[in-house]
């Protein structure tokens, strides 16, 4: 960053700088699309995948990355999760717990995430040759389920002690450590010979435990486990991961109304984490390792421009102020100069740092490209944060907040 400050660019100038476009329905796996055909004819479909949203809901992830590794055609319906708005009518004639996810294949309705995959399998077959009830599956999918209640043991209720957090994280890793052996005793970096169903089934829970245990406790699952380490590179390398992955600063807000609680221990590390992800800077956090692709930033303005009029009209501050205040940050981003925003803009940039999600609204590089635009200009301002984001619901997020608007 030079020391020029720049006027903010108009919003027909940075229209100008971005060329990003992206084929939604046969492209690379997104989370903004409705229709998914993989080069085949609409009539093709037989699929509707009933998802939330924001992408936050793991048992979606999981029959989400199923379809897109078989490249099933399918459809997609979103449905707001209770911790952000209201359930949609609709949706609970449908299925009455208003849970998700749920899939209409040929017209059948199914839920229960592994019920899901059941019946695709059943249709379309084995991803990979190794399916669900596959004797090689099973005793994987429990040690996943192993893994998770160790998770939410450490990770979900208070702590009283020093001794008590250590027992928990004891309990934790030892389960890691069968997570390491299962991954080691396969040629591959897979938790069978050939990547398939299993590690669907890690990957939602496993991300998300990647990024509470480095926010809350200050543990890096996937720096402190070489095995899940070399999994994550493999999983990176998957343009399906890659549609469907989130960052640290989407999961350690998201997960705390969605599991009734996430408790912080009282680690050094832990304070040293929380201020990384939250502050920054974003880039080179342990939530991803492939290397930054070049359009990031080009993606970021794109993404933003598109959804302007609702960001600006969503944000707290007064909608001149922070039109100026974000075409500031847009610039920075970028043209690599500092451009001072209207004073008392710091706080509104900073809102919208802290309400980036990804991958709803953008891919990881992209968004870690924005928050340190919105970051670095906000500091330019001054030091006060946004409002600080809520663990009990995230109404903020509210998607009927964020219907089109014509213009
Ligand atoms: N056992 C179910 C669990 C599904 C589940 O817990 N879904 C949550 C989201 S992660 C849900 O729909 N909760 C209602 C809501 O948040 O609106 C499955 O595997 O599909």
């Amino acid at each position: 960053m030079t020391l020029t400050k720049s006027l903010p660019l108009s919003w027909e100038e940075l229209e100008k700088l971005t060329s990003f476009t992206r084929d939604i329905i046969n492209g690379p796996t997104n989370s903004q699309a409705r229709l998914r055909l993989f080069g085949q004819a609409e009539s093709d479909v037989r699929v509707t995948l009933y998802r939330d949203h924001h992408a936050w809901c793991p048992y979606c992830q999981k029959v989400w990355l199923w379809l897109e590794e078989k490249q099933i055609p399918y459809r997609i319906e979103k449905v707001t999760m209770f911790c952000y708005g209201t359930k949609e009518k609709w949706y609970t004639k449908k299925v009455r717990s208003g849970m998700l996810p749920a899939v209409e294949l040929d017209g059948r309705l199914i839920t229960e995430s592994d019920d899901i995959l059941v019946a695709l399998e059943e249709t379309f077959g084995p991803l990979n040759e190794v399916g669900m009830r596959d004797r090689q599956a099973i005793p994987l999918r429990k040690l996943e389920r192993l893994l998770f209640r160790g998770w939410c043991t450490w990770l979900c209720y208070p702590t009283r002690s020093q001794k008590e957090d250590q027992r928990s994280r004891d309990q934790f890793t030892a389960i890691a450590a069968q997570v390491e052996a299962a991954i080691a005793s396969t040629p591959g970096p897979y938790f069978l010979e050939k990547f398939g169903t299993v590690d669907i089934i890690f990957t939602p829970y496993v991300e998300r435990m990647n990024a509470s245990l480095y926010y809350y406790k200050g543990y890096s699952l996937r720096e402190e486990n070489p095995r899940l380490s070399d999994w994550f590179d493999a999983m990176e390398t998957r343009s399906t991961y890659r549609g469907t992955q989130s960052d640290f600063h989407t999961h350690t807000h998201d997960l705390p109304p969605q599991m009734g609680g996430c408790y912080p221990n009282k680690e050094e590390q832990t304070r040293i984490n929380q201020e990384r992800v939250d502050r920054g800077p974003w880039l080179g956090l342990p939530d991803v390792k492939y290397s930054e692709p070049e359009n990031s930033c080009a993606e970021a303005l794109h993404r933003v421009i598109k959804h302007r009029h609702n960001i600006i009209r969503i944000n707290p501050a007064d909608d001149r102020l922070f039109d100026e205040a974000l075409r500031c940050a847009l610039t920075s981003m970028m043209t690599g100069e500092s451009c001072m925003p209207p004073s008392g803009s710091d706080s509104a940039l900073r809102y919208l740092r802290d309400r980036i999600s990804v991958p709803r609204d953008m891919s990881i590089y992209a968004a870690k490209r924005l928050r340190a635009a919105l970051e670095s200009t906000a500091a330019l301002s001054g030091d006060k944060q946004g409002i600080p984001i809520s663990v009990r619901d995230r109404r903020d997020q509210n998607p009927a907040n964020f219907v089109p608007v014509e213009v």
